[in-house]
């Protein structure tokens, strides 16, 4: 297969030129076995990427997680295609969860001919933890662009905090690819205008303009100055009016390499389906197969052998081995020697850096984490997660992040006086102001994390929904990113039904990986975030009150370290033996620890089981879950300020919820309680229900 039945190249031209439409056929070809995909982006955009990866990116091939790469994020994903050829001709080598590198190529000539199908390495998307050498997973448009500033922010971070004078260890560069869709969605807008305010000189976002989506021509619904609204946020912009001018895309892409103080917008006016004869330039080209006729026409157009397919001529791999694949050994080289000589001079950092990239946690993380004293009258679950924050960010230099806006109300600033705001002459400030921008701010998050940082975002848990597809696509990466959201449930009461969240714990609930914790009083807090931050695959809810809640009596009551298990006995009847089970997490709590109190003086036996996680609870064993919620007590009451959606499965078919089943309301939170049912006598009088002694 490999040998080529293409003229021979003579000219460094007519090799970049082989390269070039090695990628469009093998991309051609694998959406055409598939039967499904999109050839027509890959074959516009192979000029653009040949350059990029082959003459400018540092990035080697043999280590594909080395720091101090250059990134490449794929925002317009369903041109997947473009990578997989890429990592497949650069021979990118695979590396497993435990950062190991296995020796054996990322995609295989095989998995391209598998593209598409079940366990191949070649999916539909771009996938990262899936394929090596895939820097964020995208396919939701918008998404990867906004990851991307999140990467330039770790990037001028990294390199405030950890380079030293002859020491240039963080100095590389992200570039992203994206598409009509990507400038139409919000995402980017937010991500766009927050990168210019903060002058990310390091990323590149490279527009493909072919004036074609899925229903046809833009001009039926896009039709903005798309440079002109970047000029407005204060890019540098520049054009590329052929997509087939590897020259002017270099020259471009120096350009931006030698602007300081702002990012750049490459505009790139491109054909889809470039070199179809029937499909160049139309909404045909995007997703579906060519055809085989098609692509045979396509081939002949291109000078390439018409029959002959998945096709990688002489001279091709050869030809990314001495581009990208010399130029990035030597860079990491160079590197590795540096950080050799850095570890000797200033070991400490070299060692944060470590630890870092492996996703471990530095020696004594937990120190000084508070113990509250019970008090009835406690502490605002925000308040609490405040002071916890600010002492982890003292033990984990890497921890950062912010609102959207809401600090102050979040609690989430970090207070020490070095932490410091992040801004163009701040890098190395540890709190992000995202600005009212919550659903960027979920991405950027996730790029902080992909360049393994600790980070964090907040908000108003009503406004996760702002977020939510950024998170989403957390689980699905497997990151350890961390979401705060406060004003949990009714407690800012004369709001009103608009800020009162009441599907968002159902919601985020059913999002595989997603650990949502809604923890009951401040030492909940703390084990919440002891058990968040050991997390080093899954992201983390916390979803914390507005209002004060009584810190309990952990000497009374069992010790909070059982959030650890998702859920636990907190209050139990005489004897272990519980006639009726309350089961409740975060401000319903204390509410079913009072009711409790009052069906013990009745002569009532009841438990109080805490459960701040549904996630960790039923990660636990069955004899465990069943010594918390014994089969044979039917008589079970749920108690939460939020959707009911879910709550069976604890509470079983004889069982009870005191929940939401309508929208919340604008009173005072004392009000609102009584209207719904949040008070004790109302949780006492159910619990009697269930036990048939009204
Ligand atoms: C958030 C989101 N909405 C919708 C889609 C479905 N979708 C995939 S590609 C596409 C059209 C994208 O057009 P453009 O970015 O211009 O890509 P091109 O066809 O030019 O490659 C759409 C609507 C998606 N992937 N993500
Ligand atoms: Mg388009």
């Amino acid at each position: 297969m490999s040998t080529t039945q293409v003229a021979r190249p003579i000219t460094d031209a007519e090799i970049d030129q082989l390269c070039i439409n090695t990628i469009r056929t093998l991309s051609m070809d694998a959406v055409q076995a598939a039967n499904s995909g999109h050839p027509g982006t890959p074959m516009a955009l192979a000029p653009l990427v040949y350059t990029l990866w082959n003459r400018v990116m540092r990035f080697d091939p043999q280590d594909p997680i080395w720091p101090n790469r250059d990134r490449f994020v794929l925002s317009n994903g369903h041109a997947s295609m473009l990578l997989w050829s890429l990592l497949h001709l650069t021979k990118t080598q695979a590396v497993n969860a435990d950062y190991e590198i296995l020796g054996q190529p990322s995609v295989t000539l095989d998995d391209i001919r598998r593209f598409r199908q079940l366990d191949s390495k070649a999916p539909g998307h771009p996938e990262y933890h899936w394929v090596s050498g895939v820097e964020t997973t995208t396919g939701p448009l918008g998404q990867g662009v906004a990851t991307s500033v999140g990467m330039a922010i770790a990037q001028k971070w990294l390199a405030a905090h950890y380079n030293r004078p002859g020491f240039e260890l963080f100095n590389y560069n992200i570039y992203a690819v994206c598409g009509d869709g990507c400038m139409m969605e919000g995402i980017a807008s937010e991500a766009a205008s927050l990168a210019a305010h903060l002058g990310l000189d390091n990323l590149c976002w490279v527009y493909d303009n072919n004036h074609i989506t899925i229903e046809g021509n833009t001009r039926i619904a896009f039709t903005e100055d798309v440079a002109t609204r970047f000029m407005g946020y204060g890019w540098n912009v520049l054009r590329v009016g052929d997509a087939n001018d590897t020259d002017r895309i270099e020259h471009a892409l120096e350009v931006f390499r030698n602007t300081n103080g702002r990012p750049t917008f490459i505009v790139l006016d491109s054909h889809i389906g470039y070199g179809s004869p029937h499909k160049q330039d139309t909404a045909a080209a995007h997703g579906e197969p060519l055809g085989e006729e098609e692509v045979r026409l396509c081939k002949r157009s291109y000078g390439w052998p018409e029959n002959a397919k998945f096709l990688v001529p002489g001279g091709v791999y050869e030809r990314f081995a001495s581009g990208i694949g010399a130029r990035g050994a030597e860079a990491r080289q160079e590197w590795t020697k540096l950080f050799e000589a850095y570890r000797t001079a200033y070991p400490e950092l070299a060692t944060a850096i470590d630890q870092m990239q492996r996703r471990e946690l530095p020696a004594e993380w937990d120190r000084n984490l508070p113990v509250f004293p019970a008090d009835p009258k406690g502490m605002a679950g925000r308040e609490a997660s405040g002071k916890v924050l600010n002492v982890l960010a003292q033990n984990i230099p890497w921890l950062l992040g912010g609102s959207a806006d809401l600090g102050p109300s979040n609690k989430t600033l970090l207070t020490d006086t070095d932490a410091g705001d992040f801004q163009a002459d701040n890098p190395s400030g540890r709190n992000l102001h995202f600005g009212i921008r919550e659903n960027a701010m979920a991405a950027i998050v996730n790029g902080l994390s992909l360049s393994k940082l600790r980070p964090f975002g907040a908000t108003f848990f009503i406004f996760s929904d702002y977020a939510r597809p950024a998170m989403r696509l957390s689980a699905l990466m497997e990151l350890p990113a961390i979401f705060i959201f406060t004003h949990d449930a009714m407690g800012d009461g004369e709001d009103g039904p608009t800020h009162q969240p009441v599907e968002h714990l159902a919601s985020l609930r059913a999002i595989p990986g997603l650990v949502v914790l809604r923890p009951a009083d401040a030492n909940e807090v703390v084990e919440a975030y002891r058990y968040i931050m050991q997390l080093r695959h899954e992201p983390a809810v916390l979803t914390l009150s507005r209002q004060a809640l009584p810190t309990l009596d952990r000497s009374k009551y069992a010790p909070a370290s059982g959030v650890a298990r998702g859920a636990y006995v907190l209050a139990d009847a005489p004897g272990g033996n519980p006639d009726v089970i309350l089961i409740a997490s975060g401000s319903e709590v204390s509410l079913a620890v009072n009711a409790h109190e009052t069906l013990l003086a009745e002569g009532i036996g009841s438990r109080v089981v805490s459960m701040p996680s549904w996630d960790i609870f039923q990660h636990q064993t069955q004899e465990y879950r069943d010594s918390v919620l014994p089969p044979s007590v039917k008589a079970r009451l749920a108690i939460e300020q939020a959707s009911t959606f879910g709550w069976r499965q604890y509470v079983g078919d004889s069982g009870r919820i005191i929940g939401m089943k309508t929208f919340g309301a604008s009173a005072p939170l004392k009000e609102l309680q009584r209207k719904f049912g949040f008070e004790p006598d109302q949780v006492v009088a159910v619990a009697k229900e269930l036990l048939g002694r009204e």
